[in-house]
């Protein structure tokens, strides 16, 4: 007779190496492995699960909603699955990479994620300078949050805790920008909420290894993703024809070309170029749709 007992469902709440840690619909966790050699399991997911003694065994994966990726010359790089929206972390210092910046709205929008943006550290005097950078962000309606989560939690708290209660996000940026203080702040009791698991995982550094699921409340109605900083952000599941839709404000332009197949890069009668020149799209962006165009046609 076929085993009619049930899988236990759960969800993925760290994801490292061969190892997953799935939490329960009770609220326990414990370690899994995937059946397969090669696990491509990651935060957020909702999988199907056996115990094994102690530990479990992943036996099926749940369809995901949508999953954030990015495409680096020869592999793919998953951050998170299942997400409500992103928070792209940026600081005033270090100066932050506005390719980066763009290449991580650009695979959030390819994934139907929301996204929005959090600039960090404004207590610096180079906080203008960066708002400044920020400005064709806001302009094409992505909601840019500004607050400094060491030198004034309060109006931090005051600002995030209304967009990130009841949802699920993935907190992304580089390296240094704040992202583990804001979960520290927002989480009550964040280090014993992952507790053994980041201990193992983190070896006791400051710097973020691995990707974590952090509840916002005791309800389990909210949550946080950290993630480990990131340098590369490869594009190369985007369709070239399709960047500039994946871009708001040169989406906004779209349709004015002469030509229906135009790349907008050197063709006559360009409606984007018409709308930089006009002073419609920020150079800057204009210049990263160049260079990621470039990058996607080398594959
Ligand atoms: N001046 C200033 N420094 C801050 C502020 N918020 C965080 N920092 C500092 O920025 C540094 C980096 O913070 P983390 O939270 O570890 O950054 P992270 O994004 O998690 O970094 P990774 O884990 O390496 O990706 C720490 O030294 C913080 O104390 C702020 O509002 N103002
Ligand atoms: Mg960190
Ligand atoms: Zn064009």
């Amino acid at each position: 007779m076929i085993d009619a007992q049930p899988l236990d469902t759960g969800l993925v709440v760290a994801a490292h190496g061969r190892h997953v840690m799935v939490e329960t619909p009770e609220g326990v966790r414990v370690l899994c492995h995937p059946r397969g050699k090669k696990s491509d399991l990651v935060v957020g997911d909702r999988v199907r699960w056996l115990p094994a003694g102690d530990e479990g065994v992943i036996e099926a994966l749940e369809q995901r909603r949508n999953l954030l990726f990015r495409q680096d010359d020869w592999k793919t790089k998953s951050f998170a699955a299942n997400l409500d929206q992103l928070l792209v972390l940026v600081a005033a210092e270090p100066v932050f990479s506005e390719s980066q910046l763009t290449r991580a709205l650009i695979a959030a929008e390819s994934a139907g994620i929301t996204a929005h943006i959090g600039l960090n550290k404004i207590d610096k005097p180079s906080a203008a300078a960066a708002r400044e950078r920020l400005q064709p962000y806001r302009d094409m309606g992505i909601q840019v949050l500004e607050f400094a989560l060491k030198a004034d939690p309060q109006a931090a708290l005051a600002l995030l805790q209304p967009l990130l209660q009841h949802k699920v996000t993935l907190v992304l940026g580089p390296s240094g920008t704040g992202k583990s203080t804001l979960i520290n702040l927002l989480v009550p009791q964040a280090q014993a909420q992952v507790g053994e698991i980041s201990q193992a995982l983190n070896s006791g550094r400051h710097t973020t290894t691995s990707t974590l699921w952090y509840w916002l409340d005791a309800q389990r109605s909210g949550a946080l993703i950290d993630s480990p900083g990131f340098q590369e952000f490869g594009l190369h599941h985007i369709d070239a024809a399709q960047l500039a839709t994946l871009m708001p404000d040169l989406r906004a332009q779209l349709g004015q070309c002469r030509f229906y197949n135009c790349m907008h890069r050197h063709e006559p009668g360009c409606g984007v170029i018409a709308a930089v020149e006009r002073g419609d799209i920020a150079p800057q962006r204009y210049r990263l749709y160049c260079e990621i165009l470039d990058e996607l046609g080398k594959t």
